[in-house]
């Protein structure tokens, strides 16, 4: 299974990035999971900057500076500076 972001490459990342988690299998679950724990590097229960930026540039590509951080700051959608497993399942969750 293949879990991919929806992340628009050209324009602006709009509010489709950010969405309501969507009814997920116990399997995507899972796999949402591990690729959350995978960039978890350090393993705090939370994504930080650097780790966000790891995992974008693995798993969606080469992405503007200025797009990486608009992402950031719409994914933490409770402005926490870090991003849960609930912000990010309801991001990456979203196809
Ligand atoms: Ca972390």
């Amino acid at each position: 299974m293949h879990i991919r972001p929806v992340v628009v490459k050209t324009g602006s990342i709009s509010q489709k990035v950010v969405a309501k988690m969507s009814e997920l299998t116990r399997n995507e679950l899972d796999a949402l999971r591990a690729t959350f724990d995978k960039y978890d590097r350090n393993a705090n229960g939370s994504l930080n900057w650097d780790e966000f930026c790891l995992l974008l540039d693995e798993l969606v590509g080469d992405i503007p500076l200025d797009e990486k951080s608009l992402a950031f700051h719409l994914v933490d959608s409770n402005h926490t500076g870090v991003i849960d497993f609930n912000e990010f399942s309801a991001w990456w969750g979203r196809r």
